[in-house]
């Protein structure tokens, strides 16, 4: 008789996972903490701790359902240390003749393990059954359309789930309510104080062992409080869905110099790692809005993340790998500034959102849009080292997500496939949506001169830089109306103030050109070596 070993992830801790629902008695499951897999990125010590305490809790359930599992520690003596190595040496210990595992979230494991799908022990991937769409669905969708943008995706998702529908009609009559979604945090809203979970002593070895073994990455553990167990989990999703919810619409976009999480839900990392899914989680928050506990425009755009944006860049992300990684539009060149690792800059935004990243392994999505993905875009960084560096320092990173939202959404190298125009912005949008200018040394209305806020000189010499790519682009016909208006005597000023800044930039020690790239990337190919 056949007896499986079966593979779970880090990031598929799900009991209803389609591997584990259809096993067999005899089969063996393993998980393995693996030295690869948190060092092919720095990973954030926080992401590391949460994912390797939820592996042993969910073992602990695991073997407390009946199943029989091997738990692989990182310091383990015979530990092979890839995830390839220590299944197949695990197979091979349990006698099992076959490892199943369901589609990981990144490329480069999905291809080595395709790989050895016809070795003398086979790997039998599995479709991951946890989301709304598969792969083959999004890929269904998008045959023959010339554009494959998200809001059309989204209004499928909502008559397929059924989710915020009257009869074949949208709930409230429309499929988008963001117009009421851009307001800054008013003077007098109070965001709620996350919960606090408890640290078992599973926890606490494996706070102490990320301690010890991942001392040398960006980030600390201090104050860890993500949610390690399903349980710990649903007491998060409660909290939102009572305390954060109805705000969450009308402040989505707001950035606050001393607020983290604002009216954000902070459930990406236990979505990702499979402690909720995406489907209890948009039920639960259409519940409130059915009970008349939370508003239509906050709920709406709430589901519209999970049902819309998270299911379109996982369709994306497996419809155009591999060579999605490669797409570089714009040809931005330049390494990542050390600043991103440091947290040492002047513009008051860009340093509060990498210091509350470095404290809480979080920034919210306008802080990573608008704030460090604006300051790369403007400046023209490289693709990969600054898709290296969102992949490293937030809990919820996984590739199938990170990459389209850096990438496409970010960066626009992939030539308007996500989106149809750069979000790029000047100081002028920072200033309106959060209280960071008050606090800067820089001053948002001036373009040129020692107080000028460098995001404004960077923004319009990055609109003459990519004329050529952006100009013909309708929604861009505005500005670039502006810009050809403006007399020689002031573009030339300007043009000289973003170059100056940006060869001071390239003055400090940067990240992404070379050998401090390898140097953090050093193991990523060891799967397939
Ligand atoms: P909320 O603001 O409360 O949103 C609710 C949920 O919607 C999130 O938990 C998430 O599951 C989903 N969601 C929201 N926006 C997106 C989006 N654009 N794409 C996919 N799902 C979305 N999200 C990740 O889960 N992992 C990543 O590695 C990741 N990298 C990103 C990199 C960049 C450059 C950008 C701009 C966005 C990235 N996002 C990523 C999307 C988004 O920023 C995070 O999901 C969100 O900030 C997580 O915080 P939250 O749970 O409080 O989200
Ligand atoms: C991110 C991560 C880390 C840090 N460590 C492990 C690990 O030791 N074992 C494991 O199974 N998974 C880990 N993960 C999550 C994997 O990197 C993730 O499963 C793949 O990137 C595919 O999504």
């Amino acid at each position: 008789m056949s007896k499986p070993l079966l593979l779970v992830l880090g990031d598929q801790l799900s009991h209803d996972l389609a591997l584990l629902c259809d096993a067999p008695s005899n089969a063996v499951v393993a998980l393995c903490e693996v030295d690869s897999e948190g060092r092919y990125v720095p990973h954030h010590p926080q992401k590391i701790a949460m994912i390797l305490a939820a592996m042993r809790h969910f073992a602990d359930e695991l073997r407390q359902r009946g199943f029989t599992v091997h738990y692989s520690r990182l310091d383990d003596d015979d530990n092979a240390q890839t995830l390839i190595a220590e299944a197949e040496r695990l197979a091979k210990r349990y006698g099992c003749d076959a490892i199943h595992v369901v589609r990981p979230g990144e490329w480069r494991l999905w291809q080595s393990m395709q790989a050895r799908r016809d070795a003398a022990l086979p790997w039998q991937l599995h479709e991951d059954t946890r989301f709304f769409t598969t792969p083959d669905d999004f890929a269904h969708w998008a045959e023959g359309r010339k554009t494959l943008r998200m809001e059309h995706f989204y209004r499928q998702q909502r008559r397929r789930s059924g989710l915020l529908m009257e009869g074949d009609q949208p709930a409230g009559g429309k499929w988008n309510f963001d117009h009421d979604n851009r307001q800054p945090l008013a003077a007098d809203a109070k965001p709620p104080e996350p919960p606090r979970h408890r640290h078992d002593a599973t926890t606490r070895e494996v706070l102490a062992l990320v301690a010890d073994h991942f001392a040398d990455h960006f980030g600390h553990l201090d104050g860890f409080n993500w949610p390690v167990t399903r349980r710990q989990a649903l007491a998060d999703l409660h909290h939102f869905l009572t305390h954060a919810l109805p705000d969450f619409g009308r402040f989505q976009d707001a950035i606050s110099d001393a607020e983290p999480w604002l009216f954000h839900s902070r459930l990406a990392p236990p979505l990702n790692l499979g402690l909720l899914s995406p489907q209890e989680v948009c039920q639960r928050a259409e519940q409130e809005y059915l009970a008349g506990r939370a508003p239509l425009n906050a709920v709406e755009g709430f589901i519209r993340q999970i049902l819309g944006w998270r299911e379109y860049v996982r369709g994306l992300y497996w419809t155009r790998m591999p060579t999605y990684k490669t797409h570089n539009h714009l040809g931005a060149q330049r390494g990542l500034p050390s600043s991103y690792w440091s947290g040492d800059t002047d513009l008051r935004c860009l340093k509060r959102a990498i210091e509350m990243t470095r404290d809480n392994a979080y920034a919210h999505h306008i802080q990573r849009l608008m704030v460090t993905g604006n300051f790369a875009l403007l400046c023209g960084v490289a693709p990969e080292a600054l898709c290296d560096w969102y992949l490293a320092v937030y809990a919820d990173a996984c590739e199938w997500v990170e990459l389209p939202n850096t990438l496409g959404m970010v960066l626009h190298a992939d030539g308007g496939l996500m989106g149809s125009k750069p979000y790029c912005a000047s100081g002028k949008y920072i200033d309106r949506m959060s209280d960071h200018c008050r606090q800067c040394r820089y001053d948002p209305k001036q373009i040129t001169g020692t107080h000028a806020c460098p995001l404004n000189s960077l923004y319009w010499h990055f609109l003459e830089q990519h004329t050529e790519q952006l100009a013909s682009n309708p929604r861009m016909a505005l500005i670039y109306g502006s810009l050809r208006r403006m007399d020689d005597a002031k573009r030339n000023a300007i043009r000289q103030q973003a170059e100056a800044f940006l060869a001071r930039l390239d003055g400090e020690e940067s990240y992404g050109g070379g050998t401090q790239r390898q140097a953090h990337r050093s193991g990523y190919h060891q799967e397939t070596a």
